[in-house]
């Protein structure tokens, strides 16, 4: 045992700091946590009832991100992010009225008016924010995506600070989204998409609100 150790067992052992624990009632280092229920967009076009629960844990400068879904079309990637908007506007999953083009699909570019843009993707490195290029969670046969990531806080907040004009991760304003169908899937040509992806992969089949946990 060396010198400092030793004064610290004294210390414990006279009661005098409770062993190596953070202070009970440190309002500062009190995990915090956020979930969302994800509940079916788009199903009767997509024949896809993807559900879900996300789970967003923050403790000791780390993120952790736990998400189930289930119902997804399987054996396939599925891009899956939060979205929201980098002015701190709180985000809300889009209802029918955000299918503008009457074409009985909400794509990817009708999601914007209520829910903002792409933020973080849920991908094998959140904080790289490789939007397009991220490896995304694959479904099993059985249409099921178990996710699980913990990322530095410190260290997306600085990602997203300098890629989204100053926007921080504020969890409770923002929606988490699950995409993609099978490629052959036929969808009308009027459904929007993003970059050079086809409208099967972004095509949002699952959305939930971001609320704090109680
Ligand atoms: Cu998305």
């Amino acid at each position: 045992m060396t010198a400092r150790q030793s004064y610290l067992a004294l210390l414990i052992a006279f009661g005098l700091v409770s062993g190596f624990d953070v202070p009970v009632g440190c309002a500062a280092q009190r995990p915090k946590a956020y979930i969302a229920k994800l509940i079916p967009l788009n199903a009767n076009t997509t024949h896809s009832h993807a559900r879900g629960r996300l789970r967003l844990t923050i403790s000791r400068g780390v993120l952790t991100i736990e998400l189930n879904a289930w119902g997804l079309p399987p054996g396939m990637m599925h891009m899956i992010h939060l979205h929201g908007f980098p002015n701190g506007k709180a985000a809300s999953c889009p209802t029918a009225a955000a299918d503008t083009n009457h074409d009985g699909i909400i794509d990817v570019t009708e999601i914007k008016a209520a829910a903002g843009i792409t933020l973080v993707p849920l991908d094998r490195d959140p904080a790289a924010l490789d939007i397009a290029g991220g490896a995304y969670p694959v479904a099993s046969e059985s249409g099921h995506v178990a996710y699980r990531q913990s990322v530095s806080l410190a260290h997306l907040d600085r990602e997203m600070a300098a890629r989204f004009r100053g926007a921080s991760l504020d969890l409770d304003k923002r929606v988490v989204f699950i995409h993609s169908i099978l490629g052959e899937h036929l969808l009308p040509e009027t459904v929007a998409s993003m970059a050079d992806f086809p409208a099967q992969a972004t095509i949002p089949i699952a959305c939930g609100k971001i609320v704090p946990a109680r």
